[in-house]
């Protein structure tokens, strides 16, 4: 199982989900229209949302969309931290202004990408705030020491064969010298953030 399942059958996690449509009225259920001004795709209408996201103002209400602010660590931890989220999955081309400006705390991005939707966007935030809830990460799967707390990307790992059909390990990682192993994973750590995420040196 993973760690979501089992902070949730741990009883460190509630995750429950609401069906929009259910907040919506006619036969029809209907939950987007068409854009006022014109335009392609359709925008998610305000009055399912505030039926369902009115109630909940003790919650902090966030809302899935590219173009809020961008995931990070420390954003999770402080997520984690938060009693009742209500994590608002659009669909469409997103949803009616006045509900982020009436019912929504926080915009949240998981990347510049775009999705179809918000529910991919809240499952990988669910996934991050779940390992962080104390108890539920094993001491094998510690969050100390983790990449991003450093700022620097991980060495690469290796495990048993340490040859497979010819494909060596590092020499280097079965030397049994931790003084040297540790200076080529910090070297590997530095190169590897050089390589893919200059970024992350500035
Ligand atoms: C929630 C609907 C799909 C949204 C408009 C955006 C620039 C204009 C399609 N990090 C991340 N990526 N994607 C999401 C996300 C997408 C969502 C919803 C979250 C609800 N969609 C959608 C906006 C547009 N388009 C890119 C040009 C198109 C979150």
């Amino acid at each position: 199982m993973g760690v979501v399942g089992r902070a949730i059958e741990a009883g460190h996690l509630d995750v429950r989900t609401v069906d929009l449509r259910d907040f919506s009225k006619g036969a029809h259920r209907q939950i987007d229209d068409a854009p006022f001004g014109g335009g392609a795709g359709m925008v998610m209408m305000i009055e399912p949302l505030a039926k369902a996201l009115g109630p909940l103002s003790d919650s902090i209400r966030v809302l899935m969309t590219p173009a809020g602010r961008p995931l990070d660590q420390d954003m999770l931890d402080r997520f984690a931290t938060i009693d009742h989220l209500t994590l608002v999955c659009g669909r469409y081309e997103g949803v009616d202004e006045r509900v982020v400006e009436h019912f929504i705390e926080e915009e949240v991005s998981v990347g510049d990408f775009v999705l179809p939707g918000g529910e991919a966007a809240a499952l990988t935030l669910i996934e991050g705030i779940a390992r962080l809830i104390p108890g539920v990460l094993g001491n094998a799967q510690s969050i100390e020491g983790e990449s991003f707390r450093e700022s620097l990307l991980e060495e690469p790992h290796y495990t048993r064969p340490a040859d497979y059909q010819g494909w060596k390990v590092p020499d280097i990682l079965l030397s049994g010298d931790h003084g040297r192993i540790e200076e080529w994973r910090a070297a590997q750590r530095l190169e590897r953030t050089r390589q893919r995420r200059p970024d992350l040196l500035d």
